[in-house]
């Protein structure tokens, strides 16, 4: 919860963020919230994409008496074990060698962080990145490394490439042309981000990363800072999207870091959106989404392209929104 102390500092440093010339005004993606459950209630749980039955499950977790941490990590698991969401998990569209391999992350409010990247054969790689943060001093392990400390915890070795996504595979090897999709189905990789009913929050992200990427290529969603962010004093954030794009400028982070200086979660991601924009431009592929959650259960959403969505939920109902885009044709 937010104490008088770290209000004092926030309003402080939002002089600092409005003499930098960036707006600060509340817009009505914080205000979301309170439109739909009639005011900032907590818990609250944001994902991205066509996410509902994973931010209910991660809801769940919390009536159970889960922490934030126990909730986005059994939200996300619905998604990595969904056969249908062909960019996370079991399912998941391969490489252009036909290889599925999985990106994850997990950060609490503390700044706990642990990731696995590049690894194959286990079905729900963000339980091990949340073994990874707990049982070991580092916080990110990569491919077979990642696999056999897996193995050593206890979890199995599984085929992850369904009929489906090798049929989709076999039909891509035909033109072999990489050209990232990532407004999948409106059902892509899975971001979320959860406060509990104290306002601790926490954050997780999974993926099986672009399809048909080349082998060995890792993305932003397990690389703490690019995909997730979470600081526990002043919130966190989500990327989905093309990874090389969020990499580059840091996304997650930078919005929380705009947080930091006073921008509400909005703005934030609106910023590091338009940052891509003036870096990079905006190609019809560059799509990237951005979601960002304060502890208050003030939260915000934006995307380069249209058609990014998101889910968000409380414990009355959870919600699909569409995510106002930058590029708005
Ligand atoms: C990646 N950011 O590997 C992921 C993919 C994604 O929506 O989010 N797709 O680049």
């Amino acid at each position: 919860m937010k104490n008088r102390r770290t209000f004092i500092k926030q309003s402080a440093a939002l002089g600092t963020f409005s003499a930098l010339g960036i707006p600060s005004s509340v817009k009505a993606g914080s205000e979301k919230l309170k439109d739909t459950f009639g005011k900032n209630e907590l818990p609250i749980v944001i994902s991205t994409w066509n996410t509902q039955t994973a931010a209910q499950e991660a809801i769940h977790t919390l009536q159970k008496g889960g922490s934030a941490l126990d909730a986005v990590e059994s939200g996300v698991k619905i998604e990595e074990a969904n056969p249908d969401n062909q960019t996370v998990g079991y399912g998941g569209l391969p490489d252009r060698d036909g290889i599925v391999t999985l990106d994850a992350c997990i950060m609490d409010a503390k700044g706990n962080a642990g990731s696995v990247t590049y690894l194959q054969d286990i079905k729900h790689p963000i339980s091990v990145a949340r073994k990874v943060m707990e049982d070991t001093p580092h916080v990110m392990l990569s491919g077979e490394g990642a696999y056999q400390f897996a193995l050593a915890k206890g979890f199995q070795k599984e085929n992850l490439l369904t009929d489906k996504s090798k049929k989709a595979w076999e039909n891509w090897l035909v033109e072999k042309e990489y050209k990232p999709i990532p407004n999948i189905e409106r059902h892509d990789t899975i971001g979320m981000l959860a406060v509990d009913h104290n306002g601790v929050m926490a954050g997780a992200c999974t993926t099986s990363g672009m399809a048909y990427k080349m082998h060995g290529r890792v993305g932003d969603s397990p690389i703490i800072g690019a995909g997730l962010f979470v600081d526990g004093e002043i919130g966190g954030a989500v990327a989905t999207g093309l990874g090389e794009l969020v990499m580059k400028t840091l996304g997650a982070f930078l919005i929380v870091e705009l947080m930091r200086q006073g921008a509400d979660p909005q703005t934030a991601c609106e910023e590091a959106v338009k940052r891509i924009a003036d870096k990079y431009g905006t190609g019809p592929d560059a799509q990237v989404g951005y979601i960002a959650l304060r502890p208050d259960g003030a939260h915000g959403a934006f995307s380069m392209l249209k058609g990014f969505n998101y889910a968000l939920g409380g414990l009355q109902k959870v919600t699909l929104f569409d995510a106002e885009p930058y590029v708005k044709k």
